[in-house]
């Protein structure tokens, strides 16, 4: 960490409907929670997402019949997806320890699954369905149980929220029938589409359903992000303004990603990244799993990604103006594994000595990055330096002495390698321009720890 005199104030969003409330441009870092039905089977061929799971198996063409192969070999023609509920006993979920985790990692919100495409949620929809594990499974609000530990937490609360039921024939009402193949097509036992568990008479879908389910996430909820996925017909341009206006009044600042309809205030590249600037606001999520976001036992522990990975892809994010949205996929029995956990406490270490260089900072002038180097600028003035590899022990020289804003007597530290864990600070010197190239500044050190 640089501590010159040096800052200059960066313009960080325009060109969106609405802007990001000031919290969550700060807050940098979030964990993404996809449970549900899904996360009984558990499984998808590697690549594919294990949360799709009823769409693969009846969508052979696909994804070459591999899930409707596992699915008649492990459970037979007579189980069809709405079998697995009764499984999702969520027998060992503990709010409260997901959200000390979450904070362990260093997140700053956390975003959950409230209903994903399979239209099985996990709060308490109402009237509006009785698809829902408060009305059948294990009769739990594991929503309102999370939002209620959160209360006593520093994060901020959001809700992902599936605009379609993709097997819903009130959403095929709309004239989009997402259930590939047919009934006819298919090798289970008939009556998984006309049953769909849960469901009640409504007049409309969009109006009934999605409208008065996205109202009960913010009224009772009380949601700060509203992730709705993938789009489609939707009444969002409804439900956001009177959701904004009520926020304000309350003084509470709200937001809403770029799959609602209309009203985006982020984007949301999945399993993708920016590899320059960008100054609007923009997300990245992806599974701690690289091939999924719902738990799927087929992956290795040794696949997912390592602490140090996820450090790496955060910095590069920020660097670049974005937040990152980190996904854990607990089991059926609301477990999150150990293989997880451990990746993410050790997130949290590197966090707690230089959290200074993520949250709250902003890109840098200087540019987001110098070969493996990355710049942020933080909230308390000077400038970040990251490097995503351990330079070798001794020195590091950082080229280009034109566009680094170091001026003789400033302070140079090393996060997290002082004695109590704090910075500690380095030598330094001016490399002029000539043998070493274009010169720049040249950083002493020991070694690192
Ligand atoms: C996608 C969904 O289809 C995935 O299953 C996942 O929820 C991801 C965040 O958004 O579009």
């Amino acid at each position: 960490r640089v501590m010159g005199r040096w800052t200059v104030d960066v313009e960080r969003r325009f060109d969106r409907e609405m802007e990001t409330p000031v919290w969550w441009d700060e807050a940098k870092f979030g964990i993404f929670i996809h449970w549900g039905v899904f996360s009984v089977p558990a499984w998808a061929p590697t690549g594919y997402y294990a949360e799709w799971y009823n769409w693969w198996l009846h969508s052979p063409a696909e994804d070459g019949g591999a899930t409707q192969q596992h699915h008649l070999e492990t459970y037979g023609t007579n189980v069809v997806y709405d079998d697995f509920i009764p499984q999702f006993t969520a027998s060992k979920f503990n709010a409260t320890d997901w959200i000390e985790l979450f904070e362990d990692a260093g997140a700053k919100y956390f975003v959950i699954t409230t209903k994903h495409h399979d239209g099985f949620a996990i709060f308490d929809t109402q009237s509006t369905t009785h698809r829902s594990s408060v009305y059948l499974g294990p009769q739990r609000d594991f929503v309102g149980e999370l939002m209620s530990a959160a209360a006593n937490s520093t994060l901020r609360k959001g809700t992902y929220f599936s605009m379609p039921e993709w097997f819903s024939p009130d959403y095929a009402a709309h004239g989009i029938d997402r259930f590939p193949g047919g009934l006819a097509e298919n090798p289970f036992k008939p009556g998984d589409r006309e049953a769909y568990t849960g469901r009640l008479e409504v007049g409309d879908y969009l109006r009934d359903v999605q409208l008065a389910q996205m109202k009960i996430l913010a009224e009772q909820y009380g949601t700060e992000i509203m992730w709705c996925d993938i789009g489609g017909p939707n009444l969002t341009r409804l439900f956001a303004p009177e959701w904004y206006a009520q926020a304000r009044k309350e003084g509470r600042q709200v937001t809403l990603n770029n799959r609602c309809g209309s009203h985006a205030s982020f984007d949301t590249p999945e399993f993708a990244r920016f590899s320059s600037i960008v100054p609007h606001a923009w997300e990245t999520s992806e599974g701690i799993d690289p091939y999924s976001y719902g738990f799927n036992r087929r992956t290795k522990p040794e696949e997912y990604r390592s602490a140090e990975v996820i450090v790496q892809t955060l910095v590069d994010i920020v660097s670049k103006n974005g937040n990152y949205l980190l996904n854990l996929g607990p089991d059926e029995e609301g477990t999150i594994i150990e293989p997880m956990r451990e990746r993410l406490r050790q997130v949290g270490e590197w966090l707690r000595h230089s959290g200074e260089c993520i949250y709250g900072s902003t890109y840098s002038p200087l540019g987001a990055q110098l070969g493996q180097l990355r710049f942020t600028q933080p909230a308390g003035g000077g400038f970040c330096i990251l490097s995503l590899t351990l330079p070798p022990p001794g020195s590091l020289l950082i080229e280009g002495t034109r566009q680094l804003p170091i001026r003789e007597g400033d302070t140079i530290t090393l996060l997290g390698s002082g004695g109590d864990g704090g910075p500690r600070a380095l030598d330094w010197e001016f490399v002029p321009a000539g043998e070493e190239g274009e010169g720049g500044v040249r950083v002493w050190y020991e070694e690192w720890e």
